[in-house]
């Protein structure tokens, strides 16, 4: 075998979305804080994440995440994460995954019942609570950084729909939020087409017309999520498509998504702090979420998440780069 990069990789799905965990071959990326490493990713080492998401290694909707050294004195390990979509400041189920994978390959000291990891995210320090029986990790609760809803009930013009309804919120990335009554599509994975299709049109129009920034993160200034919100969705239990561009599903019931839809029923009134939230994923998974703390962003009121869900570990892999392939950084489809 002939190789000019060699990657190892914990792989793990959670509640059926993989998070591909890099355990070796990207080195320490510069960057003094976490958000420094992600935008030097993206500049300077973005073949990597094409390399290690996109065909032929990789598919439409895969993700990932790649361990660093931690940047702050607080936290055990750094992530990076990285999908087809670019490098996210945070990803609920990837963390998910990292901790799982964390604990199942005796990369951390393993306590039983609960294992805790602090990990130093692009969005901030998150914890992660492992509750782990016999060596294998059964379910992960992390608490999240700050969530804030930015707009309620806004709307934006969409080329080809009209006006659109939306709220806004932030759990980790920006998310738009809108009723699937709204654009007159069910909930059904036979008109996903659709429902994708709207979903880029509304975030495209967000993004023209009002993109959101958020006050603390560098380069955190735009909206490629759009979460549809099933009829029959309550404050207790909600069901909902993740439209995410370029142009997939989120497969997980989106940890950074549920984080942003608790901040906006909170900002409505509707959530109570300590208040289980259910969000079912448009394959049927399930994350409980609970708002533990308020406090602020840059002076906005602000709630602190927490979201409880399962990995589960997939395989052990390396990923090389033989020095004549053609497609050094990957395809997409
Ligand atoms: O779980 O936060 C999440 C997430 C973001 C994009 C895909 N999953």
């Amino acid at each position: 075998m002939r190789s000019s990069r060699i990657f190892t990789s914990i792989d793990t799905h959670t509640e059926g979305m993989p998070t591909r965990v890099i355990t070796s071959g990207v080195g320490v990326i510069p960057g003094l804080t976490m958000n420094d490493k992600r935008l030097y990713f993206m500049q300077h080492l973005d073949d990597i994440r094409l390399l290690l998401m996109t065909e032929p290694r990789g598919h439409a909707a895969m993700s990932g995440a790649i361990l660093q050294p931690s940047t702050r004195a607080d936290a055990d390990w750094g992530v990076v994460y990285i999908e087809v979509s670019g490098c996210l400041p945070m990803c609920g189920h990837g963390t998910i995954g990292v901790a799982t994978a964390l604990v199942e390959s005796g990369m951390v000291t393993v306590v039983e019942p609960v294992t805790t990891i602090r990990l130093d995210t692009p969005a901030g320090l998150v914890i992660a609570r492992v509750d782990v029986s016999a060596g294998h990790a059964d379910s992960v609760t992390i608490e999240n950084v700050p969530a804030y809803c930015v707009r309620l009930d806004s709307t934006v013009e969409v080329p080809g729909l009209g006006p659109v309804t939306y709220s806004l919120a932030f759990g980790g990335n920006f998310y738009a939020m809108v009723t699937l009554d709204e654009v007159n599509l069910p909930f059904d994975r036979s008109r996903q087409d659709d429902i994708l299709k709207t979903g880029l049109a509304i975030m495209k129009a967000i993004n023209e017309t009002d993109p959101p920034s958020h006050p603390e993160i560098d380069g955190v200034d735009y909206c490629h999520h759009v979460e549809f919100v099933a009829p029959g969705s309550t404050a207790d239990h909600s069901r909902h498509a993740m439209a995410i561009f370029p142009g997939w599903f989120d497969r997980s019931p989106c940890g950074t998504g549920t984080s942003a839809r608790m901040a906006e029923l909170w900002a409505r009134g509707e959530l109570m702090l300590g208040q289980d939230f259910v969000n079912e994923s448009f394959i049927g998974g399930t994350f409980t979420g609970r708002l533990i703390a308020e406090t602020t962003v840059d002076g906005i009121p602000a709630v602190i998440p927490t979201i409880t869900g399962r990995a589960w570990v997939t395989g052990l892999s390396s990923y090389l780069l033989d020095p004549s392939d053609p497609f050094p950084a990957g395809f997409q489809f």
